[in-house]
C-alpha cells in the first residue's frame, strides 16, 4: 500500500540518494518507477530487494504516478513536471526551476510546512512542490528557530560548498584530480575548467549584472519566500571548496529582539532535524566530514558578536550533507507530509 512513486534522475548523485533515504525511512509506496535520459535507459539497478530497468523518461511516464521525485536539472523539470501535473502527479522537484513561482511552495518541513496545507487540501490533483537550494536548507536549519525567537533582520552567509553540488562528475573530478596533483601529473579540468583539488574558488554559478552569482542570489530570495518575510536582509560569499559532499556555511545573524548565546544554544539543541557541536574548551565543532551521510546539520561556533551592541548579533557555523538534507532527504520528507 501507499503511493505509486517515480523518482526521475534516478541515475545521479540526488536520485541515488532518493532511493537510499526511501529505504533508510521505510517510505511506503505500491510501486516505483526508476526514470532517467535516454542514455541511462536500460541499466539495471537493484532497490530493496527487488530489480529494476531505468526507463527513459517520456510524457506517458506519470500516468497513475501519485508522487515524483525529481532531480534532473531545470530544464527536464519544465519540460516534464507540468507535464507530470496534468496527469494527476505532485511533483517534488529538487531544481531551481520553479522555486520563486508564487503558486509554487517552496519547503522545508521543519521551517514552514504549512506552506504545503494549499496542495494537501486539493487532495488528488496535481501539483508542483519545490526543493529550496541546498545551501538555503542547510543554512534555514540553523537559522530558523533563532529567527522564531528573535526575528532576524540582517543575515550574512558565506558558504564553502562540497563538489557534490555540482553533480556527480564534480566529485569524480575532485577525487581525480587529487590523485594527479600527489602524482605530479598535470590535473584533468572538465566540469570547473580550472584546478579544484588543492584550492578553492567563487561559486561556478553564473555572475549576475549585480556582481552576485546565482547561487548567491538563490540564498537571498529563496530565504525571503521561505521566512515569508519580504524585508529580511540577506547577502551571501558562496564559495567553492574541496570537500565532497557537505556544505559548510558561516552565518552572522542580526536580531530585532535580543537573543543572547546561551539561549541560542538551548534553542538549537531542541530544534529538530539539528544537532550542536559547540565545544570550545576542545576546539571541537562541527566539520563536513562529520556530518556526511547524516539527516541532521550540525551547528557550532555559537557566539556573540563582538561587532554588535548587546545581545543583537550571533555568529554561527553550520555544516549539512548537501546531498541527503541538502536535496534527496528534504525532498522525502515533504513527500512524507504528503502521505
Ligand atoms: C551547489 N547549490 O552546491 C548548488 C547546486 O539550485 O539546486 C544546486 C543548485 C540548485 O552548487
Amino acid at each position: 500500500s501507499g503511493p505509486s512513486i517515480a523518482v526521475v534522475g534516478v541515475t545521479g548523485a540526488v536520485g541515488q540518494e532518493f532511493l537510499s533515504v526511501l529505504h533508510d525511512r521505510d517510505f511506503p509506496y505500491r510501486s516505483i518507477k526508476m526514470l532517467a535520459s535516454k542514455r541511462s535507459a536500460g541499466q539495471k539497478l537493484s532497490f530493496q530487494g527487488r530489480s529494476y530497468v531505468v526507463e527513459e523518461l517520456t510524457g506517458g511516464s506519470f500516468d497513475g504516478v501519485d508522487i515524483a521525485l525529481f532531480s534532473a536539472g531545470g530544464s527536464i523539470s519544465k519540460e516534464f513536471g507540468p507535464i507530470a501535473v496534468e496527469k494527476g502527479t505532485i511533483v517534488v522537484d529538487n531544481s531551481s526551476a520553479f522555486r520563486m513561482q508564487d503558486d509554487v511552495p517552496l519547503v522545508v518541513p521543519e521551517v514552514n510546512p504549512e506552506a504545503m496545507e494549499g496542495i494537501k487540501a486539493g487532495k488528488g490533483k496535481g501539483a508542483l512542490i519545490a526543493n529550496p537550494n541546498c545551501s538555503t536548507i542547510i543554512c534555514l536549519m540553523a537559522a530558523t528557530p533563532l529567527h522564531r525567537h528573535s526575528k532576524v533582520k540582517r543575515m550574512v552567509v558565506s558558504t564553502y560548498q562540497a563538489a557534490s553540488g555540482a553533480g556527480a562528475a564534480a566529485m569524480r573530478e575532485l577525487e581525480q584530480q587529487t590523485h594527479e596533483v600527489l602524482e605530479g601529473k598535470p590535473v584533468t579540468c572538465e566540469i570547473f575548467q580550472r584546478q579544484y583539488a588543492f584550492n578553492l574558488f567563487s561559486h561556478n554559478s553564473a555572475v549576475l549584472p549585480n556582481g552576485y552569482n546565482e547561487e548567491e542570489m538563490k540564498l537571498v530570495k529563496e530565504t525571503r519566500k521561505i521566512w515569508n518575510d519580504k524585508d529580511v536582509k540577506v547577502t551571501a560569499t558562496c564559495i567553492r571548496v574541496p570537500v565532497m559532499r557537505a556544505h559548510a556555511e558561516s552565518v552572522n545573524l542580526e536580531f530585532e529582539n535580543p537573543l543572547d548565546e546561551d539561549t541560542a544554544r538551548d534553542i538549537l539543541k531542541k530544534a529538530p532535524g539539528v544537532v550542536v557541536i559547540d565545544d570550545r574548551a576542545a576546539n571541537n565543532f562541527p566539520t563536513p566530514l562529520e556530518v556526511s551521510n547524516k539527516d541532521d546539520v550540525a551547528v557550532g561556533r555559537i557566539r556573540r558578536d563582538v561587532s554588535q551592541e548587546g545581545n543583537y548579533g550571533l555568529d554561527i557555523f553550520v555544516c549539512g550533507d548537501q546531498i541527503r538534507k541538502g536535496a534527496a532527504l528534504n525532498a522525502v520528507q515533504i513527500a512524507e507530509l504528503l502521505l
